[in-house]
């Protein structure tokens, strides 16, 4: 089966707290060329779909119902992640055992962390965003948030505690039991090969769909192949500039 998986699109309401930075109908228009282009067969949400930490489900469903529509009818697997934790939707993790028996296992990967994976340190996050909600209406307070969350830079925002290797190290420990884990949240995208007892193991991230880039991850998930797919912020999608990607017939 061939798998696209993508993540942290954090879809919000389009105003200027949000980070999503897509038109529904340019999001669609591109996702439906990569999935024609290479015949995915299933798309994976791998979390961090909907921005529920600054927005209501509502607010973002009236403002992305015809995006909201065209996930549900496609029947795209949601994955939850710790800024859609309250998705009804959404699965703790997906997992497909191929012909092989080889163990493609997905998930966001927010558990790694202890802010947001536990529900205390979910419970502090909370109180903190809900703080910050109100406060950083205020110039001073948004330039201390952003010396606090240590952004990388301000062009990608990707916070400086996702630039770590304890991502790796809890997909190395998901790797004793499974061949190809997938990760997000961290909005890196990645690919790790390596060797365990002479079984071949892979890490993937799919990065992110946030601030208008478009990055995801192909699986054949027969030959366990992969290929990873980079479009910059802005930049128009030309098919023939993707990568090529050997998929099993
Ligand atoms: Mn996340």
């Amino acid at each position: 089966m061939r798998l696209l998986i993508l993540s942290d699109l954090h879809i919000d309401t389009g105003d200027k707290f949000g980070t999503f930075g897509w038109k529904p109908k340019r999001f669609i228009k591109t996702l439906e060329a990569i999935i024609n282009h290479y015949g995915i067969e299933q798309v994976v949400l791998n979390g961090d779909v909907y921005e529920l930490y600054k927005y209501s489900y509502s607010e973002i469903l009236s403002r992305n119902q015809l995006l909201i529509d065209y996930f549900r009818e496609k029947g795209f697997v949601f994955i939850r992640g710790n800024h859609d934790l309250w998705n009804l939707m959404a699965k703790e993790h997906y997992n497909i055992t191929n012909s092989y028996g080889k163990i493609i296992h997905i998930e966001h990967g927010h558990n790694a962390d202890f802010l947001n994976g536990t529900s205390l340190g979910r419970f502090i996050g909370r109180m903190v965003f809900y703080i910050l909600k109100y406060l950083i209406k205020m110039r001073w307070a948004e330039r201390l948030y952003f010396k606090i969350v240590e952004y990388d830079d301000e062009v990608n925002r990707v916070p400086r505690k996702y630039n770590s290797y304890k991502y790796l190290l809890y997909s190395l420990k998901l790797l004793k039991k499974y061949d190809v884990v997938i990760l997000g949240h961290t909005h890196k995208l990645e690919t790790h090969k390596m060797y365990y007892i002479n079984q071949r193991k892979q890490y993937l991230n799919c990065g992110t769909c946030s601030l208008g880039r478009f990055q995801a991850v192909l699986l054949d998930t027969e030959t366990l192949a992969n290929e990873t797919i980079k479009i910059g912020k802005k930049s128009k999608l030309i098919v023939e500039d993707l990568p090529p990607f050997p998929l099993k017939k």
